[in-house]
């Protein structure tokens, strides 16, 4: 578990959100009548470039109206697909590979529903996907050596 001094990696990836409206005409029978979305919410390399290799596992903390609200995430793609009827703080905690010998990192995704700013109208007629998405950078700071040849490719 040797530390590379001086050294930091940065791994970039997204994380964000995509809702659309349930057609009441195209409800399936079983959902609660109070879910009016369907959701999902992912942790993925930027233009899909694969992450797998630095992280390992997602855990996705739901709010507590949820059952078994925390999610977990044993590998690629990172994401969870949901039902509901609100927008909250979603949890994102990035478990890295075990090589990595690094804490987990939380990071939190406010999940959106509803359509905002001047084409709000507009965008809920005509039931427009909501996507809300973030640019993160996870910072590797002085990696054990075998972590770095992962990262490296070495
Ligand atoms: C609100 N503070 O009141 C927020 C909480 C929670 C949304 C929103 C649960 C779905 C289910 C669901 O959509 N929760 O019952 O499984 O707007």
């Amino acid at each position: 578990t040797k530390r590379v001094k001086g050294v930091s990696v940065y791994r970039p990836f997204v994380f964000g959100s995509i809702a659309r409206p349930i057609d009441p005409n195209k409800k399936p029978p079983n959902l609660p009548p109070e879910h009016t979305h369907q959701w999902t919410v992912w942790v993925r390399g930027v233009d899909d470039e694969d992450i797998s290799y630095w992280l390992k596992k997602v855990q996705f903390k739901l709010h507590e109206t949820y059952a078994n609200a925390l999610r977990t995430v044993e590998g690629p793609p990172f994401e969870v697909s949901e039902t509901g009827w609100g927008e909250f703080e979603i949890q994102i905690k990035l478990h890295f590979v075990p090589e990595s010998n690094e804490k987990p990192q939380t990071l939190w995704h406010a999940l959106k529903l509803h359509p905002y700013g001047p084409n709000a109208e507009q965008e809920k007629e005509s039931r427009t996907p909501i996507i809300s998405q973030n640019y993160e950078e996870v910072v590797f700071n002085e990696p054990v050596e075998q972590f770095y040849d992962i990262l490296t490719g070495n």
